[in-house]
């Protein structure tokens, strides 16, 4: 990948003979032994603990990598560039608490928030943390630095305008981003992309600029369906923003936990990148919370250093490569640091460290995104187009997950997690492939969930004719078959056959088949129009079914370990109604979603549009059917009630004699 972020004409590295002619760019790091002191006031245990940013300063130390950035002394926040995101009382309630004699009225102050603990040391590592972000920021964006990192604590991203919360008592990134649009515009920061990481939403942040076209905030979270923390709605993809800020506003909300390097990448690709493209950020502020990493006690997800570094160097395409990291969360000790080790390499430009991605996002990943698109379309023309069937069909299928409600009691795969985090090292970049890791949950079968799905196989050839149809989910053989069909693995009969008609072209094509000799056989163009009309038997089965009836329509295996259908592709076609070429090289591997019938989707099965062309064009032939084809058609619509024989045979032959 070319990148683009990288400063030309800047300085070699300083006599590091390993860079010699590489241009080496200049990085700022923040990192102050003070922020330290915010603690639990009774030295009790906390996931948000001083040492997190001691491992971490203290790996970019042995790693030999902070020698070669620019290490700034920490500064504090003045209260009127905290008092642009927050209001005065909040900012004066959070200054006081240094001035509180005892720890008694602190913690009354604490116990009206949100998981917040306050102790001696809170208020001067809140303004600490704020403060040094905003310096970071304020040298990137002048030029003197080319991008940095402030290692700072308390956190910010839950932190709202008049409310500490979720260990976060000032909203460092907010202020910083603020301070540059409002305080500075003779840096010309025009237009601000906030990149939230951190496994958690960033609530606070996207409240601060909810209105604000200026800021681009974009949070990737697990969600949960509001359960997770912060739980609520706030981290819906439906908040886009409001006012002249619709549409800037952009949450990809995990379903589920266990996301890893692919489906935080998927997000990058699908999402992430094309929308900054279109942005076109003057700078970027990272909130990077490195509690999506693997191994971390309250995430849950399993990002690994090379993800990070991934995403990251992605980033750096944009805004040539200004960007400011700000810690957020993150709580486990040996994830942070290797995390952060991994991102200040790529900040400085080394060389990529390798790793392996070669799992596939989650299915229920892919659902998230395409709705995360459908979401943002209008705002943001590169998520418009349709992701291709080929690409969503690279997918792991979607774990059951026991328990997910709650961040902290998610501690099912402690033993698995940490089996994984110690093939992981970072240090190990000279070429070896990082472990590939493994998917190791609860591994289900496809049909339980499929099983679950209701929809309407809609037939229109020989199918019609119950007795065949019943073939592919009972097993069995009746005339015009060449084998005994194995039948669905579920045999339930439909639960329900309605007749209905569609706006679609039927009509009878190919020189002979296999099982019916020569003749044509049934297809409807996948297109509608408003002349014709093809008559369809519609029968209730499960997406399960659905699939095996597919795949012995078509000539394939019923016991494949992943179906031919799945949900994403009924979301596919039900959505835009769109077709979708499920079985390709197949004459009915096309499933057409023809509108729904007690809101269960009807889905045929036809040739695809290509095949029509050629219909057309009479590089296939149109032919009429072999006599005990036309029979098997003309007895399901007379059996099934839908016609008189005579008007069967008008019905067929009028296919047969009209031209395509
Ligand atoms: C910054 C951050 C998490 C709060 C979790 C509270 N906060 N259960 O990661
Ligand atoms: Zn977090």
């Amino acid at each position: 990948m070319a990148m683009a972020g990288e400063s030309s004409g800047k300085k070699c590295g300083d006599g590091d003979g390993k860079f010699a002619g590489k241009s080496q760019r200049k990085v700022g790091l923040v990192y102050d032994e003070t922020m330290c002191k915010h603690d639990t006031p009774d030295g009790e245990d906390h996931p948000e603990c001083p040492d997190r940013i001691r491992v971490i300063w203290e790996k970019l130390q042995l790693a030999g990598v902070s020698q070669r950035c620019v290490v700034l002394g920490s500064s504090k926040a003045e209260d009127r560039h905290l008092q642009s995101v927050h209001t005065k009382d909040h900012v004066d309630l959070v200054k006081s608490l240094s001035t509180k004699e005892r720890d008694y009225r602190r913690h009354r102050i604490a116990l009206q928030w949100n998981s917040i603990y306050l102790n001696g040391g809170s208020s001067e590592a809140a303004y600490l943390a704020a403060g040094s972000v905003v310096k970071v920021a304020e040298k990137v964006a002048e030029g003197e630095l080319d991008c940095g990192y402030a290692i700072v604590r308390p956190p910010g991203h839950h932190a709202e305008a008049d409310e500490a919360m979720g260990f976060c008592l000032f909203n460092n990134i907010a202020v910083a981003a603020s301070y540059l649009l409002n305080e500075r515009p003779d840096l010309g920061v025009k237009k601000i992309l906030i990149v939230d990481w951190d496994v958690h939403h960033g609530n606070g942040t996207q409240k601060m600029f909810w209105e604000d076209p200026r800021v681009l905030f974009f949070s990737v979270h697990r969600h949960e369906s509001g359960s997770f923390y912060p739980a609520g709605d706030d981290g819906d993809y439906n908040m886009v923003g409001e006012g002249p800020g619709e549409g800037f506003n952009i949450n990809v909300p995990w379903d589920q936990g266990r996301c890893g390097d692919a489906d935080y990448l998927a997000a990058w690709d699908h999402i992430l990148i094309p929308v900054a493209r279109e942005f076109n950020p003057d700078i970027i502020l990272l909130s990077a919370g490195f509690d999506a990493a693997i191994g971390d006690p309250l995430g849950g997800c399993r990002v690994t250093p090379y993800g990070y570094s991934v995403m990251l160097k992605k980033l750096m395409e944009f805004a040539h490569g200004k960007i400011v990291m700000a810690l957020e969360g993150g709580y486990n000790l040996d994830s942070i640091a290797k995390s952060s080790l991994a991102c200040v390499q790529v900040l400085l430009g080394d060389k990529q460290i390798h790793g392996s991605s070669e799992e596939y996002p989650f299915e229920s990943t892919w659902r998230v995104i395409q709705a995360v698109r459908k979401r943002l379309c209008a705002y943001w023309p590169s998520l418009a187009d349709e992701l291709s069937w080929k690409l969503i069909n690279q997918k792991t299928p979607t774990p059951i997950i026991l328990i997910s409600s709650s961040d902290s009691e998610n501690e099912d795969d402690a033993h698995g997690l940490l089996d994984q985090m110690s093939k992981l090292s970072i240090e190990n970049h000279q070429g070896t492939p990082l472990e590939n890791h493994q998917v190791d949950t609860v591994s289900t079968s496809w049909r339980a969930d499929l099983a679950k799905v209701d929809v309407w196989y809609a037939s229109f050839g020989s199918n019609m004719w119950k007795p065949r149809f019943l073939c592919y989910i009972q097993g069995g053989q009746v005339d015009g078959m060449k084998k005994t069909c194995v039948g669905s693995m579920d045999k339930s009969p439909p639960k329900d056959i309605v007749w209905e008609t569609f706006p679609h072209r039927l009509f009878f094509g190919r020189e002979s088949s296999v099982s019916w000799g020569v003749g044509g056989v049934a297809f409807t163009n996948p297109l509608a129009n408003f002349i014709d009309q093809t008559h369809m038997c519609l029968y209730r089965i499960t997406l399960e079914q659905f699939n095996d009836v597919l795949s012995q329509e078509n000539g394939l295996n019923v016991d494949s370990d992943s179906p031919v259908f799945d949900l994403a592709a009924l979301q596919l076609v039900e959505n835009k109604g769109s077709i979708l070429e499920a079985a390709l090289n197949s004459w009915y591997g096309n499933v057409v979603c023809l509108g729904k019938e007690s809101d269960i989707p009807i889905l045929t099965m036809t040739c695809t549009l290509s095949a029509v062309e050629k219909f057309t064009s009479g590089e296939i032939p149109l032919r009429p059917p072999a006599e005990a084809y036309a029979n098997t058609l003309i007895r399901g619509l007379v059996e099934g009630g839908r016609f008189s024989e005579e008007e069967a045979k008008a019905y067929i032959d009028n296919a047969v004699s009209k031209p395509l």
